[in-house]
């Protein structure tokens, strides 16, 4: 059972630590180690310096922060004084960050000096924005608060606001692939309820753990991998800052000696593929994690032969904040999402909301106390979404055995040639292809307005792409598919461009069709 009146502010998963091994290190990070006495002594000197900003209870503060102990620090200083951080991707542009800054109503934010220059007038003007407060580093922008400064005098001790559990905690946004992005809140308890949910039943941490999370900590998945199970268990959390190229990342393995790597199928990919990583000291890891894209049999395998385990993999999303469909370390069916995580209801629902027939595919709803109760100021999409408790995810699933498989998009099923065909399913075929590096395939529309499938290439060992090329993948996919399914156009890249998390973007393809 979940009580959620035990959860009255969700700062309570780092404060625990400071009466059961305040001396335990808390985070690593090439700045060095934080125990978590100093961690949370760090956290309240933040609380207090927002408070003596003049905040009030429920005013939101725009993280604008890469992975570096400060993030961490300062959301549960925010939060534990009932403040209201704003997770937002570093890799935002000024004009959606202004919308953001618009939208939240922020009137604090926090950004990396490294990111400090897209905070320039252009973003701020006609915000809300009081105090903009720069740190790990100096801006010459006017208007900016060093971080010092902002804690100059701040006492570490720190009061919990009186914040209850059904109260907004924080917020992320979703990512926008279609219209404006919508601001996604969190409650207190939502917290301690991954934790009993997915951390309990299927992370199964343990105080001796290193965690390493490539995504980000402004991702849900990021989030709860680095700053929420971690905590919870009294582990240790290691933040890198900076682009994680696969070089970097197998370096900070190697030197950090992580125990438990999260990470998502591009990643592991371009891991498995990086020269000489069979040298690679990556014996510290004793399990590894993988969500937000479907893992293929191939990046299994490769991971597998290469540390010892393939990366197990499930499913969430921003809306119910972590993980709710998982396989698990030792019992791991390859091409299913998951089993349900217990503390989670899901079930499948036909195009005319019934409830589908077992063993036919349906769309996902999913249930459980970490799910947002609502987007920012957007009645439409909350009803459309936030059904009476229930989350419409928009994915298709079929059930076998009590597992869940990946049927796409409830949305994404295109029309070509007068035949149904999904293009997440021609993206997989040409995936497994021996020479086809990475792949994506999209449906565009032509000048003549008929939809046709296009598929963008890179090639292994950064072949270059030709008609024979696109001959051999064309066959390729007929021969593993049916011929319809073969995409019209191919163009060939050295790289597919990537979002923040390494994930393919697609928005950059479609925004780009000459590529
Ligand atoms: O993409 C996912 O699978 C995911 C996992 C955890 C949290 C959030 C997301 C979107």
């Amino acid at each position: 059972g979940f009580s959620k009146a035990a959860h009255r502010n969700c700062s309570d998963i780092l404060w625990q630590n400071l009466e059961r091994n305040p001396d335990k290190t808390a985070l690593i990070s090439p700045m060095g180690k934080l125990t978590y006495r100093a961690l949370i002594a760090e956290a309240g000197r933040w609380g207090n310096a927002f408070m003596r900003a003049g905040l009030v209870q429920g005013d939101r503060i725009a993280f604008f922060l890469d992975d570096t102990p400060v993030f961490a620090a300062a959301f549960y200083g925010a939060v534990r004084a009932g403040f209201v951080p704003v997770l937002l991707n570093t890799q935002t542009k000024t004009d959606l960050l202004r919308f953001f800054m618009k939208d939240s109503g922020a009137r604090v934010a926090m950004v990396d000096a490294s990111f400090s220059g897209s905070f320039g007038e252009e973003t701020t003007k006609g915000t809300d924005l009081e105090k903009l407060v720069v740190v790990n580093g100096k801006s010459d922008l006017p208007g900016m608060s060093a971080a010092s400064a902002f804690l100059a005098d701040s006492p570490s001790q720190l009061d919990v606001a009186a914040t209850e559990p059904d109260d907004m905690a924080f917020w992320m946004y979703s990512s926008g692939t279609t219209g404006r992005p919508k601001g996604i809140v969190h409650l207190h308890h939502d917290i301690a309820y991954i934790q009993q949910s997915y951390g309990a039943h299927i992370l199964k941490l343990q105080p001796s753990d290193i965690c390493y999370s490539v995504p980000k900590s402004f991702f849900a998945y990021g989030f709860g991998n680095s700053l929420v199970f971690p905590f919870a268990t009294g582990a240790t959390t290691l933040l890198m800052p900076g682009q994680p190229r696969p070089d970097v990342v197998l370096d900070a393995i190697e030197t950090f000696r992580p125990s438990v790597f999260f990470g998502l199928p591009t990643l592991y990919t371009a891991l498995s593929r990086t020269k000489d990583v069979e040298t690679r000291d990556l014996s510290s890891l004793r399990q590894s994690m993988s969500a937000a894209e479907i893992l293929s049999e191939d990046v299994y395998s490769s991971w597998k032969t290469l540390v010892g385990h393939g990366p197990t993999e499930g499913l969430g999303s921003t809306e119910m904040l972590h993980i709710y469909l998982s396989n698990q370390l030792d019992d791991h069916r390859l091409g299913a999402a998951g089993a349900r995580v217990p503390g989670y209801e899901v079930r499948l629902e036909t195009a005319d909301a019934k409830p589908a027939p077992p063993g036919e595919e349906g769309v996902m709803l999913v249930r459980g106390h970490s799910s947002a109760p609502c987007y920012w100021k957007r009645p439409d999409k909350t009803a459309d979404t936030m059904r009476r408790g229930w989350i419409y995810t928009g994915d298709r699933f079929v059930e076998r055995g009590g597992y869940y498989y990946f049927q796409g998009r409830a949305d994404d099923l295109v029309k070509v040639s007068g035949q149904w065909v999904w293009p997440l399913e021609v993206e997989r075929c040409l995936n497994e292809h021996p020479d086809v590096h990475e792949c994506a395939v999209l449906a565009e529309k032509r000048d003549d307005q008929r939809v046709a499938l296009r598929a963008v290439v890179s090639l292994v060992g950064g072949s270059v792409g030709n008609e024979q090329w696109t001959e051999r993948l064309r066959d390729y996919v007929k021969s593993k598919l049916t011929p319809y399914k073969a995409p019209r156009i191919f163009d060939y890249v050295t790289e597919l461009p990537k979002t923040g998390t390494g994930k393919v973007d697609r928005q950059a393809l479609i925004r780009n069709p000459s590529l």
